[in-house]
């Protein structure tokens, strides 16, 4: 690497970002105390902050979010590094070419946008951006916009870790893990629309989704860039919808699920400070209830599958349970929505879905009131709250500050 990157680097690593709080409103924030001896076997409270201070209004809730982010970042995910310091976009036909650099070297890719008719900068669109290809039905009037999130963080095997074009802007030792190396793409995405209006994207509504391993990261991505108005992660299971204290329960319990041990050897999804925690995860700071935390207040629809075991499914009902308690906290339990079937295609869209997916385009892409009350498996689990939570969901006082 060369030196002048590598100071970029170091820059690059003292500073969490992609919060939704500006760095004057993060410094007002309680400071987060070390975590190296955190201990919890069950799921941490989302309300209280590291240093123990209740979090009791949405202004706190706002610099809870910014802590949970840093914390997600530093102990599993890697640093989703901060906006380049160059971005421009050109768009030819269907095709928006991104190019971005922080002085030299610079990368440039090219996503495909399949614009419906008559979408204009006058007369935009909602969008959906689909990692690696669309799993799922739009409505009709709805754009995709399709991310070739492999080639910007490769997800063969080991051999992937710091492969990508990300990776070729910030250093084959970033410590991003191809997660956070695809979130940091997907905002760029969204900085070239927003430079380019003639595209026809209307950027108040924008979604994002991907199925599997890639609908782990549409979660990610979905939890870190407060501009994406709807998240939609299919079959996601652990890594992305499940939490890994309750995976590695259901895996003491003889089901042969995804684990954190597991999941690190398997691949480069995670930043490498994630091993340390992969056979200890009592001793991980976080847990994924913190994902849909931070996508709350946002739309968000967790879409599983019961018939594969791997997938974590009491992990992910339970998980996301945990993590609507956040909605619920901001007066907006029904904005996250779960629905969980069995079917043995990994991946297709089962149509007993279908209604309520539309209830949630239909709600944060067409202003309507639909009914986005789901929380369902048909696994016949029961997730042991009592065993699980050991604290009570607040309802929060004050109004919620989005900042970028
Ligand atoms: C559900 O996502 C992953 C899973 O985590 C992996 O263990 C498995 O190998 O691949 C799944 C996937 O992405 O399937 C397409």
């Amino acid at each position: 690497m060369k030196a002048s990157l590598a100071i970029a680097l170091s820059a690059a690593a003292a500073v969490t970002v992609a919060t939704p709080l500006s760095a004057a409103k993060r410094a007002a924030c309680p400071a987060t105390p070390s975590t190296a001896n955190f201990s919890d076997t069950k799921l941490t409270n989302p309300f209280v902050f590291a240093d123990g201070t209740s979090v009791t209004t949405k202004e706190d809730w706002a610099c809870r979010a910014a802590e949970l982010s840093a914390l997600l970042q530093d102990n599993e995910l890697g640093v989703i590094p901060p906006p380049p310091t160059s971005l421009t976009s050109a768009l030819s036909g269907n095709k928006l070419t991104i190019t971005a650099s922080n002085g030299a070297p610079s990368i440039s890719f090219t996503v495909t946008l399949n614009m419906p008719a008559g979408a204009t900068a006058t007369s935009p669109v909602p969008a959906v951006i689909a990692f690696g290809g669309l799993s799922i039905p739009l409505p009709a009037g709805v754009a995709s916009i399709i991310f070739d999130n492999s080639g910007f963080g490769e997800q063969n095997d080991q051999s992937s870790r710091g492969v990508g074009l990300f990776f070729d802007l910030f250093g084959s030792d970033a410590s991003a893990g191809a997660m956070s190396a695809w979130a940091w793409g997907v905002s760029r995405i969204i900085d070239a629309l927003e430079q380019t209006p003639e595209s026809g994207v209307d950027l108040s509504r924008l979604g994002v989704t991907g199925c599997s391993r890639n609908g782990k990261g549409a979660l990610v991505a979905g939890a870190f860039d407060p501009r994406l108005a709807l998240v939609i992660p299919q079959e996601s299971g652990s890594g992305g919808a499940g939490c890994w204290r309750i995976s590695d329960a259901m895996f003491a319990d003889g089901v042969v699920t995804q684990t954190a041990s597991e999941i690190v050897q398997e691949n480069v999804w995670f930043g490498l400070a994630f091993n340390a925690f992969a056979n200890n995860v009592t001793a991980l700071p976080v847990d994924h209830h913190f994902l849909p935390a931070l996508v709350a207040p946002r739309g968000l629809f967790v879409i599983e599958n019961t018939f594969f075991d791997w997938l974590g499914p009491l992990s992910t009902f339970g998980c996301m349970s945990t993590g609507q308690t956040a909605f619920t906290a901001l007066g907006v339990t029904d904005n996250m929505g779960y629905k969980a079937v069995n079917h043995s295609d990994h991946c297709a869209f089962p149509a007993a879905i279908q209604p309520q997916l539309t209830a949630f385009f239909d709600k944060f892409f067409f202003g309507q009131d639909t009914d986005t009350s789901v929380f369902s498996t048909d696994g016949g689990f029961i997730f042991d709250k009592d065993e699980w939570i050991t604290w009570e969901t607040p309802t929060l006082s004050g109004s919620l500050v989005q900042e970028i």
